[in-house]
């Protein structure tokens, strides 16, 4: 784009530039109840983890009571969360997955 320089008349260029999205993270919360494989699972499953990173998200979830599954655009994060929690009811499990905003 073409811009003038307050009143002096110099015409300076600026370049439009799209917003950064910002990226929220994924987190996985520990209960009591959830099975390990099935938080396993589901992190393969909805995070395209392999067995080892699932098995390591997990484990550290169960022992610390919170970790990142992603990071990812607001809008995939929300899917995430959303596909997350719909397929643990539907199990049965009460395992919850949430979304935390950027500092
Ligand atoms: N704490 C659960 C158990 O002992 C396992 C678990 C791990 C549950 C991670 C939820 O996000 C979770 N069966």
């Amino acid at each position: 784009h073409d811009s003038h320089g307050g009143q002096t008349g110099i015409a300076t260029k600026t370049v439009a530039r799209t917003a950064k999205p910002s990226m929220y993270k994924v987190l996985m919360l520990n209960d009591d109840y959830t099975p390990m494989e099935f938080v396993v699972h589901v992190l393969q499953r909805f995070f395209r983890m392999s067995m080892e990173d699932a098995t390591r998200v997990m484990m550290h979830v169960h022992q610390r009571g919170v970790g990142i599954c992603g990071i990812f655009t607001y809008d995939v994060a929300e899917t995430k969360v959303t596909q997350v929690m719909d397929y643990s009811r539907k199990n049965q499990h009460p395992l919850q997955c949430t979304m935390e905003k950027p500092d």
